[in-house]
């Protein structure tokens, strides 16, 4: 396509692979943007990128009559694992629209309620390693928030438990997909030639994703032997929904995919979001203390219910700012579906693609204002107020996060607890170092925390309900 966008400077056949830092691929994105603009071009070797900065583009690629989601080259390398599964599937591949219908219901409000006990188990879990550490030990923050999320997932979605809170060492099956995640990001910046001498990487690739598929295909036979079909969960809905529209139901393959595909989904972005939510409120007194505030009115000594964490309005606000700073899956991709413009001012031809980098739009000063870098939940007061596709921190349209109440309502339970249970107290004066994988963390992030109230350990809700009417 000839459309003439800016461009670094490019360094022959390399392109601009030179001036993009390697661990930190997507923050060069976002300072280009600074210096070429709302959209710009990267040469990578063999394609060009184009960059979408600004609200009023985003608008118009988020337009779904016009524009699809891409599976990128970088997603195109997660398929070795996440296969046709929700995230790295084309909308018009069979498998997206089929899984889709039948997993929507999972992830409804209705279907939060279910996985409420199961979330409080696991936040229970953290809460009471905090409780019991000693004075001069500190919290590692983004680590101890992936053992939730990851726990999380694993038992809300499949009744299985990793026991990361068990462990030393992050569970086997997280230390191969992570390995598995950075290969896939690595083979896209490097140039043919380089990638076909990787052997011992190639080699290691496929050994991991061997054991992700053993262990998932383990579990899916093991839910069938119990003939248990009907648990509530994801799996158990993939085994025995049906696709409204077409009556057919997902084979054990593409059920193997969706549950690598929610492994990673879920758990790295979720634990980023709050590693930076509880990083931003280590930064703002005022801000921790209005949480402080809300956390003791609305849950006071209570083990929260589904209820009283909907009641965390102030909580939720920070949340939804620390995703609008560090959304935590950093950028999405659509093509063209048919010759159009972009606002008219731009010529697009059918399949031309666009890279959405929501850093840069979250900071786009005509629809935030001047202190867009700034840290200030209250711009979440009024939902009302949030500008129309100038925050897009879950994707777009039928293509966006099926998980986002999901990883909501689990952020605001944990950080709920956190705050009822603990002072935090950011002893290393910590500077924000934001690391890289396929999704943003605060990295080397800890912090110490004194206790607020005791912790008794938790009840399911279910059991305290029975309890409660038993005192009447
Ligand atoms: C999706 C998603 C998205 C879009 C992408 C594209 O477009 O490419 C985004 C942006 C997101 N997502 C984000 C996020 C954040 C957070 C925190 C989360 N996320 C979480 C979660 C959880 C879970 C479970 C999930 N998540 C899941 C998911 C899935 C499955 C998907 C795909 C969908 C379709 O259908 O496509 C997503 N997610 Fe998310």
């Amino acid at each position: 396509h000839t459309e003439n966008f800016p461009q670094p400077k490019t360094y022959g056949p390399l392109g601009n692979l030179p001036v993009i830092d390697k661990e930190k691929p997507v923050q060069s994105f976002m300072k280009h943007a600074r210096d070429l603009g709302p959209i710009y071009q990267i040469q990578f070797p063999g394609r060009v990128s184009t960059f979408i900065s600004n609200a009023r583009f985003a608008a118009e690629i988020c337009d779904e009559t016009r524009f699809d989601k891409k599976v990128g080259p970088a997603l195109q390398k997660v398929r070795a694992f996440g296969g046709d599964g929700l995230f790295t599937s084309g909308t018009e591949e069979p498998n997206w629209k089929k899984a889709h219908n039948i997993l929507l219901p999972s992830f409804s409000q209705q279907a939060m309620k279910g996985y409420h006990d199961k979330m409080l188990d696991l936040a229970s879990q953290l809460i009471q390693k905090w409780a019991r550490l000693n004075p001069n030990e500190d919290v590692d923050v983004p680590d101890d928030m992936t053992r939730l999320t990851l726990d999380t997932i694993g038992l809300c979605g499949f009744n299985y438990r990793f026991n990361s809170f068990y462990r030393e060492d992050a569970h086997p099956f997280i230390e191969k997909m992570v390995r598995a995640l950075d290969e896939s990001m690595s083979q896209t910046q490097r140039l043919g030639i380089q990638d076909k001498l990787m052997v011992r990487s190639k080699r290691q690739f496929k050994e991991d994703i061997d054991y992700m598929f053993n262990l998932v295909d383990q579990l899916i036979e093991d839910r069938k032997q119990a003939g248990d079909q009907g648990e509530d969960d994801l799996l158990g809905h993939m085994l025995k929904g049906k696709d409204p529209e077409t009556g057919e139901a997902l084979d054990d393959v593409n059920i193997r995919f969706q549950i690598i595909t929610f492994l990673i989904a879920g758990h790295e972005t979720t634990s980023g979001l709050l590693s930076f939510a509880t990083y931003y409120l280590l930064k703002h007194p005022e801000k921790l203390q209005k949480a402080y505030k809300e956390v003791d009115e609305v849950l006071g000594d209570d083990t929260p219910s589904f209820k009283q964490v909907k009641q965390l309005k102030y909580v939720r606000m920070v949340l939804n700012e620390a995703l609008r700073l560090w959304p935590t899956a950093p950028a999405f991709s659509v093509h063209a579906k048919e010759d159009t413009t972009l606002d008219g001012e731009y010529e697009v031809e059918k399949g031309d693609t666009f890279t959405l980098l929501i850093p840069e739009l979250h900071r786009d000063p005509t629809v935030w204002g001047d202190d867009a870098e700034a840290f200030n939940p209250e711009r979440f007061e009024n939902p009302a107020d949030i500008p129309h596709h100038a925050y897009k921190p879950f994707g777009n349209g039928q293509r966006a996060c099926i998980g986002q109440q999901f990883a909501l309502h689990e952020a605001t339970l944990v950080l709920g607890m956190v705050l009822q249970h603990f002072d935090l107290v950011d002893h290393t004066d910590y500077e924000l170092d934001v690391k890289e994988t396929l999704t943003f963390k605060p990295d080397g992030l800890t912090m110490k925390v004194k206790a607020r109230r005791e912790f008794n350990g938790f009840q399911p809700q279910e059991a305290k309900q029975k309890e409660d009417t038993k005192d009447i």
